[in-house]
């Protein structure tokens, strides 16, 4: 009997052939199948689109499909959502697969709202220290050569509320404001050196055209080779949370300090001291001095599946899946505990692994019924391994909210369920 003529179940599985498990509601399935038979001519004639409420039929072989559209959507099966508040929503990384981050679910902060640009009327000044300031249209920037990367950018407030004890209680929740593009654009040095640097020139202001119109200084010498003027995101113009129609992007820095809605580069001699490199985004250390200028995200890891908030129903085989990342390069390790930290097991790491960018580990784990803490560790191409919260205490103190990279603990409970602990 060849493939075609094999009768067909309702799930598309030719009868007789092994399932993982059988869903305890085969039977209505089965009945469903067969009551399909009487399908009228009509209802062939159908033609829906996706994300349409059209009934789901029980036999997809059976009625023409969706015809194309022109934009594409989720199935409608798909409820993954971003978690918002006014000014900051977070990535659901519990529900991602890879390492790239659909630009619909990529986390959002803003200081002072998403500006609705005409990108025609955009535009680019650079000034202060260069031989001809200039001002660029967004068609200008696009005739520059192009290039692109796959980078994370992370909030330097993610995990944030983690430093007195455990707050979040999903992966989301306390680590979510990390996410990964494919970003794509003009190299700054490109642009800079079509206006001509001033050998004065040390440090860069940036500047949003956002209603908080934010700004970052930083000094050029360590931006200069890697730093992108970007238009596009995973293949399309950036979305206009991430910065429509341009953003700087500085790999492996912390998020404030790649600024969206890009409208000024202004070339100076030294740190501009704005609110977000003062007020913002430093850490008082137990001295009563300030950690400033950080810039770089250090290594840090989490494990997404199981993650706080989920409930394991079955014993036996799960895969322990997560995320590694260091602003410094590539990750070259990943560890998972099984017993809160006491002993470490290498993770595989799944390709492609690339310097500045989520890294997705995998571990093998028969889940015994017992309880279990799982953690995670990562190791960068600089020998720079994730600390334990208490290491980072030690260090900075309790006064800080910005740069927690600690290992994240995840507690299983006899029943199953997971939750967010420190350990
Ligand atoms: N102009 C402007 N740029 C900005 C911000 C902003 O509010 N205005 N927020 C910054 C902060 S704090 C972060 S973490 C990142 C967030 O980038 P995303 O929203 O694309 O994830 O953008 C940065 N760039
Ligand atoms: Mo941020």
């Amino acid at each position: 009997m060849s493939e075609q003529s094999l009768p067909m179940v309702a799930d598309d599985r030719p009868e007789g052939t092994s399932r993982p498990k059988d869903p305890p509601n085969r039977r209505a399935f089965l009945l469903g199948a067969s009551s399909l038979l009487g399908l009228t001519a009509a209802s062939l004639l159908l033609t829906p689109r996706i994300g349409s409420t059209q009934e789901v039929p029980v036999d997809p072989t059976k009625v023409p499909g969706a015809l194309a559209s022109e934009y594409g959507t989720r199935s409608r099966f798909e409820q993954s959502q971003r978690l918002t508040k006014p000014q900051r929503s977070r990535t659901p990384l519990q529900d991602l697969y890879g390492i790239i981050t659909p630009s619909a679910l990529h986390f959002e902060r803003h200081h002072n709202g998403v500006p609705l640009i005409d990108p025609s009327r955009h535009r680019l000044l650079v000034h202060g220290l260069v031989e001809h300031p200039m001002i660029f249209t967004m068609d200008e920037l696009k005739r520059f050569p192009a290039t692109s990367r796959i980078a994370f950018v992370e909030c330097s407030g993610n995990s944030g509320k983690e430093w007195k004890g455990p707050k979040g209680t999903t992966v989301q929740e306390i680590h979510g404001l990390t996410s990964t593009s494919e970003w794509t654009g003009v190299r700054l040095s490109t642009v800079l050196q079509a206006a001509h640097l001033n050998p004065q020139a040390t440090w860069m202001l940036a500047e949003g055209s956002d209603a908080a119109a934010m700004t970052r200084s930083v000094p050029l010498d360590r931006v200069m080779d890697e730093a992108l003027l970007c238009y596009a995101q995973n293949g399309e113009p950036i979305r206009p949370e991430q910065g429509y129609p341009l953003r700087l992007l500085l790999p492996g820095w912390e998020g404030n300090t790649c600024i969206k809605w890009l409208r000024r580069l202004k070339l100076v001699d030294s740190p501009m001291m704005t609110r977000e490199e003062t007020s913002k985004y430093t850490d008082l250390m137990p001295d009563g001095t300030a950690r400033q200028f950080t810039f770089d995200m250090e290594a840090k890891s989490v494990i997404t599946n199981p993650s706080g908030g989920q409930q394991l129903t079955e014993k036996g085989f799960t895969e322990i899946r997560g995320l590694a990342w260091s602003g410094r390069g590539v990750i070259t390790k990943v560890e998972v505990s099984l017993d809160g930290g006491k002993t470490w097991n290498a993770a595989e790491l799944q390709t492609p692994i690339l310097p500045k960018c989520h890294t997705r580990f995998r571990f093998a784990w028969e889940w015994n019924g017992q309880e279990a803490i799982l953690q995670s560790r990562c190791m960068d191409e600089t020998g720079y391994l994730q600390p334990t919260l208490k290491q980072l205490i030690n260090v900075r103190g309790t006064n800080s909210y910005y740069h927690n990279n600690a290992i994240q603990s995840w507690k299983i409970d006899k029943d199953g369920h997971v939750h967010n602990v420190q350990a």
